[in-house]
C-alpha cells in the first residue's frame, strides 16, 4: 500500500543534488537530484553535451508566456522568455524560471493510485494504467446508468484543462463542467463587457500599452501580480511618463510607483466611478463625439449619475472629494489615451458585475475603446478547429486564460433536456457554469444529482470557498477522479488519482491567443516524462475510448491533432517549430480598421451606457453603488491577493520558489495592531465571523494598510503531508473564506465578504 506521502525528504534530496555524471543511465530519482543540485551550483551543465532546444508555453500561471526550453542529455536546464511570442518577448517572471524546479519537485505524484482507504486517508495502492483507467470508466459507466450523463461534474484547470472540462465533458453530454478561473475570478468582468460593448475582454486585457498616457488600476496589483507582459508594459509607460492612479486599500508594490494613491474603503468603487462619470458627465468633460457615434444611453446615465458627486462618494470611500475630481481630470485631460484597467480576479463584494460596468462605463466616456493608447480590439486567431462530431452539450465551462477553442454562449442543455446543475442560467442569460454553485447539487442532490467528478489541475481544497462543505461533497459522491502533478490536499479525497506528465515533458493542443497580433504558440516536449506519468490529451483520449466516445477521438497522436489544425493557416508542426514556435497574425486594433462597420457586438452596434438587456432581466440598467456588510466589532475585513514568486495554492512546494518565500503573512495596519497588544514578527491565529480557524500566521504591522482590513497572500496554509515543503508553512485565506456572495449577474463568487479577528491564543 503506498501512501500519497513520498518518501523522499528535502534534505536527501539535495544531498543526491550534489552527485553528477552518468545522468543519461540514472533512475528518474537520481536525475531529480542530480538537476537541481546542479540549478543551486554554478557548474556548466551548457559544456556537459548537445543543448536540446524545445518551444513550450509557460504552465506556471494561466498568463502562459511563450518559452525555448534548454535540455541537456535528458534533463532540462533552462527556461527562457521567446522572444518571438508576443507575450514574453524574451523575457520571464521568477515563477516561470521555477518551471524547471516545478517539474522536477520529488514530491509529485508518480503513479496511477487506487484508494485503499477512507476516502481522505490518503492511503492508495499503485496501479498500472490500464487497471486505472478500466476502473475509472465502469465507475462513470455506472453514474451514468443510474443517473444519466449530467449527474458528472468536470472541473478543471491549468492548460490541459480543455480535454476535460471542455472536449471530454460535452462528448459524454454533461452541462456541468466548470473552471476555477469563471466564477471564482473573471466572470463578472467578461459578463458585464458583454453587455456593455458585445465581446469579453478576453484573456490578453487589450490596453494600449504602447501609447497609453494615464491609466487607473482598481485593486489590480501589477508587481505582485506578476504577469511577465504586464510588468513589462507598466514599467514602460511609465518610464514613457504616463500618469498611474492606484485606487487600493493596501499601499501596494503599484501603489508605490504611482501618480496618485487612493486608499479607499474596501467595497466602495462603484461610488468612486460614479462620482468620476459626474465629474466627466456635468463638467462636460468627455468625448462628446465618439460618445455621440459610438454610445447610447448618455442622456439616462447623465441623469442617472447627476446625485452622484465627489462629495457624495467622499462619504462613502473615505477619499478626499478634491482627489475623486483631480483623478477624472488627469483622464479626461489624456483621453483617448486614458483608461480604467479591466482588473482580472475581480469577484470580490457579489456585486461585481455593476462594479465591472462602472468601469466599462468611464472608459466609454473617456473614448477608449478602439483608440490609440486607450482600449483596443484583440482579434481572434484564424485557424480551424480539429474536424469533430457535433458536441450533445454545447456552452462553455469559462476561463482565465486565453484557452485553446472558441467558446460558446448558446444555452447548454443536457441531452436529457436538464439545464446546468448551479442555477445561475436562471438568475441571468449568459455566463459559464460557477463552479461554487455545484457543491450542493453533490450534497444535496437539488435540483438533480450530481454523482461523480472529474478533477482535472484544480485545487480543490485551495480554490474554491468553505473548503468545509467542499470536503462534505467530496465524502457524498459516488466517485472522484483526480488528474493533478502534486499530492495537494484534495488528491486524499479521490478514488482513482491520475498523475499528469508536466508542460515541460508533453505535448498540447495549439495554443490561440487573441490579442493585438493574435498568434498560435506550440508546446512541445522538453525531456521524457518522470515516472509513470502522463499527457492530459493522452488520459483523455483513453478514458473517452473505454466510455463509447470514440467518435470523439478518432486521432492516434497529438501530432496527427495538430498538424491537422496547422493546415488551415498552411503550416506544420515542424515548419511551426523552424519558425520559432510561434505563429503571428496581423490585428484589428482600432475603430478606423473597421471601415464604418460597429466593432460592437451588441443589438444595437453601440456601448450600452444604459442597458435594456440588464432592466428586461430585472436587473439595474446602470451600476448603483450597494454597500457591503461592514466588519463586526473587533474583527478586519479580509482582503487577500498575489506573492510575486508564487502562483495561487500550486507552487509553494517547488523547491526554489519555496527558497525564497516559505510563508505568507498577515499585514495589519500599525495602530491596529498596538491597539491589540500585537507586534511585527508575531504569529498569531486567524479564526473567522464563523469560527473558522487558520494556522500560526506571522504579523506584518504596516502602515501600508487601512485598519478596517486585514491582507494575506493566497495559497499558503497546506495541510497535505505530501507536499514536504509547503506543509504547515502559513495561513490559507479559503479556509477563513466561509461564506461568499453571489453576483446574480455573472454567478461569480465574491470572496471579500469575510471577516477575521486576531488571536494570540493557541499559536
Ligand atoms: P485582485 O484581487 O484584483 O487581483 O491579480 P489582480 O487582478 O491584481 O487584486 C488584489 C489587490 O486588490 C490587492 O492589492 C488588494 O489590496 C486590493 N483590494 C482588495 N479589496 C479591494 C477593494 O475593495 N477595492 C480596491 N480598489 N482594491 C481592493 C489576480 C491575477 O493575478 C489573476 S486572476 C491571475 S490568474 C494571475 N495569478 C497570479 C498568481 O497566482 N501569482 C502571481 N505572482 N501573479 C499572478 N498574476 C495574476
Ligand atoms: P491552483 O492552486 O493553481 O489553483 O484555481 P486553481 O487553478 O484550482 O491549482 C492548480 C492545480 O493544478 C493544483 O492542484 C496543481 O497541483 C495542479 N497542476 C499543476 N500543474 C498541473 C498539470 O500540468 N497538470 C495537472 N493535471 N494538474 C496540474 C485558481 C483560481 O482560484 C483562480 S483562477 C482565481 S483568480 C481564484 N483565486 C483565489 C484567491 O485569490 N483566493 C482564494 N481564497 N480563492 C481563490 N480561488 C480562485
Ligand atoms: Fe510563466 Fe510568469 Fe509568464 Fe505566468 S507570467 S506564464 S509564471 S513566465
Amino acid at each position: 500500500m503506498a501512501r500519497i506521502k513520498l518518501d523522499i525528504s528535502r534534505r536527501s534530496f539535495l544531498k543526491g543534488g550534489l552527485a553528477t555524471g552518468g545522468l543519461a543511465l540514472m533512475s528518474p530519482t537520481a536525475s531529480i537530484d542530480s538537476a537541481v543540485g546542479m540549478l543551486s551550483a554554478d557548474d556548466p551543465w551548457y559544456r556537459e553535451g548537445d543543448i536540446k532546444t524545445t518551444y513550450n508555453v509557460c504552465d506556471v500561471c494561466p498568463w502562459r508566456c511563450g518559452v525555448v526550453v534548454h535540455t541537456v542529455n535528458g534533463i532540462v536546464r533552462k527556461i527562457d522568455g521567446n522572444p518571438a511570442d508576443p507575450k514574453s518577448r524574451g523575457m520571464l517572471c521568477a515563477r516561470g524560471q521555477g518551471g524547471v524546479s516545478f517539474m522536477y519537485d520529488p514530491d509529485r505524484l508518480q503513479s496511477p493510485m487506487i484508494r485503499t482507504g477512507e476516502r481522505g486517508s490518503g492511503q492508495f495502492k499503485e496501479v498500472t494504467w490500464e487497471e486505472a483507467l478500466d476502473y475509472v470508466a465502469a465507475a462513470l459507466l455506472q453514474v451514468k446508468d443510474k443517473y444519466g450523463e449530467e449527474a458528472l461534474a468536470v472541473f478543471g484547470h491549468t492548460s490541459g484543462d480543455h480535454w476535460f472540462a471542455d472536449h471530454f465533458a460535452q462528448a459524454w453530454g454533461t452541462p456541468n463542467a466548470a473552471k476555477p478561473s469563471s466564477s471564482l475570478c473573471l466572470s463578472p468582468r467578461d459578463e458585464a463587457a458583454t453587455l456593455t460593448y458585445g465581446s469579453a475582454v478576453g484573456g490578453h486585457e487589450p490596453v494600449d500599452w504602447d501609447s497609453i498616457q494615464a491609466f487607473t488600476l482598481i485593486g489590480s496589483h501589477i508587481g505582485e501580480d506578476a504577469r511577465n507582459t504586464l510588468m513589462q508594459d507598466f514599467a514602460n509607460a511609465q518610464a514613457r511618463g504616463a500618469k498611474v492612479i492606484v485606487v487600493d486599500p493596501r499601499f501596494s508594490s503599484v501603489a508605490a510607483k504611482a501618480d496618485y494613491w487612493l486608499p479607499i474603503k474596501p467595497g466602495t468603487d462603484t461610488a468612486l466611478m460614479l462620482a468620476w462619470m459626474n465629474v466627466l458627465i456635468t463638467e462636460s468633460l468627455y468625448d462628446a463625439a465618439y460618445v455621440e457615434e459610438w454610445t447610447e444611453g448618455l442622456e439616462e446615465l447623465a441623469a442617472h449619475v447627476a446625485e452622484f458627486t465627489p462629495d457624495w462618494a467622499a462619504g462613502i470611500t473615505d477619499l478626499p472629494a478634491a482627489q475623486i475630481r483631480e483623478t477624472a481630470l488627469v483622464m479626461a485631460e489624456n483621453m483617448p489615451a486614458a483608461a480604467v484597467i479591466p482588473g482580472r480576479h475581480v469577484t470580490w463584494y457579489g456585486n461585481d458585475s455593476q462594479r465591472m460596468r462602472s468601469t466599462y462605463l468611464v472608459n466609454a466616456l473617456l473614448g477608449t475603446y478602439g483608440r490609440e493608447g486607450g482600449m483596443y480590439f484583440n482579434k481572434s486567431v484564424y485557424l480551424d478547429h480539429y474536424p469533430l462530431p457535433p458536441y450533445t452539450v454545447t456552452g462553455s465551462s469559462g476561463g482565465c486564460s486565453a484557452e485553446p477553442g472558441e467558446e460558446s454562449a448558446e444555452l447548454p442543455l443536457g441531452p436529457t433536456g436538464k439545464a446546468r446543475a448551479d442555477g445561475v442560467r436562471e438568475s441571468f442569460m449568459r455566463g459559464p457554469t460557477a463552479m461554487q454553485e455545484l457543491i450542493d447539487p453533490m450534497i444535496s442532490g437539488d435540483p438533480y444529482p450530481i454523482r461523480a467528478l472529474v478533477a482535472y489541475g484544480v485545487n480543490l481544497l485551495n480554490s474554491i470557498p468553505n473548503p468545509e462543505r467542499t470536503i462534505e461533497a467530496l465524502k457524498a459522491l459516488d466517485f472522484v477522479v483526480a488528474i493533478d502533478v502534486l499530492p495537494q490536499e484534495h488528491i486524499a479525497w479521490a478514488d482513482v488519482v491520475l498523475p499528469e506528465a508536466t508542460y515541460l515533458e508533453r505535448y498540447e493542443d495549439l495554443w490561440t491567443v487573441p490579442h493585438k497580433t493574435p498568434y498560435i504558440a506550440m508546446r512541445e516536449p522538453a525531456a521524457d516524462p518522470l515516472y509513470d506519468t502522463k499527457p492530459g490529451w493522452w488520459i483523455s483520449r483513453e478514458l473517452g475510448m473505454r466510455v463509447g466516445l470514440e467518435d470523439f477521438y478518432k486521432w492516434e497522436t497529438i501530432e496527427e491533432w495538430i498538424d491537422k489544425r496547422l493546415v488551415s493557416v498552411g503550416s506544420s508542426l515542424d515548419d511551426m517549430r523552424a519558425q520559432g514556435g510561434v505563429i503571428v497574425q496581423k490585428g484589428k486594433p482600432y475603430l478606423e480598421d473597421f471601415d464604418g462597420a460597429s466593432p460592437f457586438h451588441t443589438a444595437s452596434g453601440k456601448i450600452n451606457l444604459y442597458s435594456e438587456e440588464l432592466a428586461e432581466a430585472g436587473h439595474d440598467p446602470m451600476p448603483v453603488y450597494e454597500p457591503t456588510d461592514e466588519p463586526p466589532t473587533g474583527y478586519f475585513r479580509l482582503l487577500y491577493g498575489r506573492s510575486p514568486v508564487h502562483t495561487f495554492a500550486k507552487t509553494q512546494n517547488t523547491p526554489v520558489l519555496n527558497d525564497i518565500d516559505p510563508e505568507n503573512e498577515i499585514w495589519v495596519n500599525v495602530d491596529a495592531a498596538e491597539q491589540l497588544g500585537v507586534k511585527d514578527g508575531d504569529y498569531v491565529m486567524l479564526e473567522n465571523q464563523d469560527g473558522a480557524r487558520s494556522g500560526p500566521v506571522q504579523v506584518k504591522a504596516t502602515q501600508r494598510i487601512r485598519s478596517d482590513a486585514v491582507f494575506m497572500v493566497h495559497g499558503f496554509g497546506h495541510n497535505s503531508p505530501g507536499l514536504t515543503r509547503a506543509n504547515g508553512k502559513g495561513a490559507s485565506d479559503t479556509k477563513l473564506q466561509t461564506r461568499y456572495k453571489l453576483d446574480p449577474i455573472s454567478g461569480g463568487a465574491g470572496m471579500r465578504v469575510n471577516f477575521v479577528r486576531l488571536d494570540k491564543e493557541g499559536v
